[in-house]
This record gives structure tokens, C-alpha cells and sequence, in this order.
């Protein structure tokens, strides 16, 4: 799962890069033109007293690979997206856009005022725009070749929707329909997650920047948080942060917030391994099948799959251990058709 950070200069797109991450990017003017790319492991109790019960040589939580691009900023500082950015927000899953909501006279917003709905309707602009140039091509490509079939009325579609002002994410599309798209690699198609960036006096306050109405009716996910202190607390020893978020007030952990929101915009949940060799959890989407879900552990799990050992993880800490699971009936047999539950323990037999 690859997300990617996009924003206007200075909204503070490092500064939550490395409040998520745990990362050292350097902020500020003088922060690195280099993209910066960092993993996010997510927290999982699950793995952990599965861990206490198997003592695995390895454990390994789902993780995130997040990057936070650097648009060369002094090429033109009014547009958040060049053509290298573009680039590299084509290959991600999902878009997180960073937008300021913090006053410091110090960071100048290259708009001149704070403003997070202009802000917000202007980045969907943009990646509108970057669908649009390429929507275009295509017509008239498709045209020239007389090829008016269903992938062309499909794209005049595409390219109606963004003609009348809204992204591609708000399009009603088909299963099928999106599958034919994706090769196309559209941006205002892409989930995409609205992080109100707040200075202090933002805190405990609801919606101050009024996004709340605008996320909705462009299905972007709005979570909200204060960059500049998150990234000090995530900078602090381990075992020092929780007492410093709650004198802070600054409630739960923005990583544990960020994760959830993203795991319920993209459909996702975990399913587990757990042995001796390594408890581990796996990301994967919702109502996947069995056989699939092996996949994402080896290719060879899937092409050789023969059935799904299966416990929910409720059942096995209750039961204690494998053996007693069984005894309890819990442990199911399943088949290359079975939906994963979130949570389900999963042993793949194969055979190539
Ligand atoms: N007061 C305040 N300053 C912030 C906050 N987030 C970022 N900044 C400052 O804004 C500047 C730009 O931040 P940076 O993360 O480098 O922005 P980027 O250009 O979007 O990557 C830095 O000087 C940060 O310290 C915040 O929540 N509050
Ligand atoms: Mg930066």
C-alpha cells in the first residue's frame, strides 16, 4: 500500500510526513527537494498477544510505504504539482492532501492568506486539470481511429464529470468501469484523505476551517491535526509521549487516527499468520477470497492452494493454543472461495 503526500508549499506536508513516520525530514525553506519515503508500521494489538503466546523469531505488523514528494517549489510556487510530483502520485494507491490551517507569520503561504476551502478546491483543480490533458488526448486519439466503442463512451463519461466541475472520485462507476480506468492512472480518482493541518488553537475545537461540508461532496476522508506538535511528541523517547499528548490535549495519537481513516477509505483490514518462524498481519481489501489473500503472502501459496486452516482470532485467545481450538471445533476448513474475515488466523496449505 503506497500513499502519497500532496499540498501547497509549506502546509506542512513534511512536518506529518515525519509525525507519521517517526521520520527526520528536515522542514522549513531550506527542507530537502529530495522526495522522502518512509513505511508506517500499524499498531496491532493482535499480533502482539499472539506474539506473547507463539514467541516468534520475527514479528511483523502491516505497513503503510508513505511518500512525501517535493515538488521543486521555486519553479512556480502557485501550482502544488509538477510534472515530477505527477509522476510520482501516479504510482501510489491513495493521496493524502496536507492543507494549512495553522497562522504563523513566519511561513508564508505561497496564496498569501490561509485558506483551507480554497485550498482544498484548488488541489482538487489541479488534479482535475492533469485528468482533463489526458482525457483530451485520449478522445482525440480514440476519434482519429473512429473507435467508438464502450471504453469511448466511457471516457467521454470521465470527461463530462470533469467538465461540469467535479473529480473523478464523485463519478458512479461500475466494477467493471473502474477496472478499464485504471490503467490511465487518474489522480482525482484516487481515495484521497484531507489533513487539516492546525496550529495550536485549533485543538479540541470542531471543523474551525469548515472543510467538514466540502469533504463530503467531493468523498474526500477529513481528518484534522496540529503537524508542528505531533511531530515533536513523535520525536520524543517512546515511553515519554503518551504524558505528553495528554498534557497537551492533543487526544489520540494522529498515526493511530490516520490509520484507521485510511484503512475505512480504502476498504482494507489485516488477517494474520502466526508460528514460531513469525506472527504477522496482512493488509488486504475487504471480501477478498481465500486463495487471494494467500497470494498477497507468496504467489505460490495461491497457485498451489489447496484449503485455509481458519480460526478467528477471538476463538483462539479463547481456546489458548491451536490444539485446543481444534478441540473446540473453531478451527475451519475452508475453501479457495472463502471470504477472510478481519481478524481470521489463516494457515494455507499448498502444494506446487
Ligand atoms: N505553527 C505551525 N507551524 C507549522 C505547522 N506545521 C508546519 N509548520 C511550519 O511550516 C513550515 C513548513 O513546514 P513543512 O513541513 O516543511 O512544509 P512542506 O513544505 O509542506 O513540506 C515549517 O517551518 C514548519 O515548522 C503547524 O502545525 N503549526
Ligand atoms: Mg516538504
Amino acid at each position: 500500500m503506497k500513499v502519497g503526500i500532496l499540498g501547497y508549499a509549506r502546509s506542512g506536508k513534511t512536518t506529518i510526513f515525519n509525525a507519521l513516520t517517526g521520520a527526520h525530514a528536515a522542514v522549513g525553506a531550506y527542507g530537502s527537494r529530495e522526495a522522502n519515503v518512509a513505511v508506517i508500521k500499524v499498531p496491532d494489538e493482535r499480533v502482539d498477544k499472539l506474539s506473547e503466546i507463539h514467541h516468534p523469531k520475527k514479528k511483523t505488523y502491516a505497513e503503510f510505504e508513505f511518500l512525501d514528494i517535493a515538488p521543486n517549489e521555486t519553479a512556480g510556487e502557485q501550482k502544488a504539482l509538477d510534472s515530477s510530483a505527477l509522476v510520482g502520485l501516479k504510482n501510489a494507491d491513495a493521496l493524502v492532501h496536507v492543507i494549512r490551517a495553522f497562522e504563523n507569520e513566519a511561513v508564508m503561504h505561497p496564496h498569501g492568506k490561509v485558506n483551507p476551502l480554497r485550498d482544498a478546491a484548488d488541489m482538487d483543480d489541479e488534479l482535475k486539470l492533469s485528468d482533463l490533458i489526458i482525457l483530451e488526448k485520449k478522445i482525440e486519439r480514440m476519434e482519429k481511429e473512429n473507435k467508438k466503442d464502450l471504453e469511448y463512451e466511457l471516457i467521454r463519461r470521465c470527461h463530462a464529470h470533469i467538465e461540469g466541475g467535479a473529480p473523478l472520485r464523485t463519478l458512479d462507476l461500475a466494477p467493471r468501469e473502474v477496472a478499464a480506468l485504471t490503467g490511465y492512472t487518474f489522480l482525482s480518482i484516487k481515495p484521497m484523505m484531507l489533513v487539516a493541518n492546525y496550529g495550536e488553537d485549533g485543538i479540541g475545537k470542531a471543523d474551525p476551517a469548515g472543510l467538514q461540508a466540502y469533504a463530503k461532496e467531493n468523498h474526500l476522508t477529513l481528518i484534522e491535526l496540529c503537524g508542528a506538535m505531533e511531530m515533536e511528541v513523535s520525536q520524543l523517547p517512546e515511553e515519554e509521549q503518551a504524558e505528553f499528548r495528554e498534557s497537551l490535549g492533543l487526544g489520540e495519537e494522529s498515526r493511530i487516527r490516520f490509520i484507521q481513516a485510511a484503512y475505512d477509505m480504502l476498504g482494507l483490514m489485516s488477517f494474520l499468520t502466526a508460528g514460531a518462524p513469525e506472527v504477522r498481519a496482512w493488509t488486504i481489501k475487504k471480501n477478498t477470497h481465500a486463495v487471494d489473500a494467500a497470494g498477497v503472502i507468496h504467489s505460490d501459496l495461491s497457485r498451489g492452494f489447496i484449503r485455509a486452516e481458519v480460526v478467528a482470532y477471538k476463538d483462539f485467545m479463547e481456546a489458548g493454543s491451536m490444539a485446543k481450538a481444534k478441540e473446540h471445533g473453531k478451527v475451519r476448513l475452508e475453501g479457495k472461495d472463502y471470504v477472510v474475515q478481519d481478524g481470521d488466523i489463516m494457515l494455507i496449505r499448498f502444494n506446487v
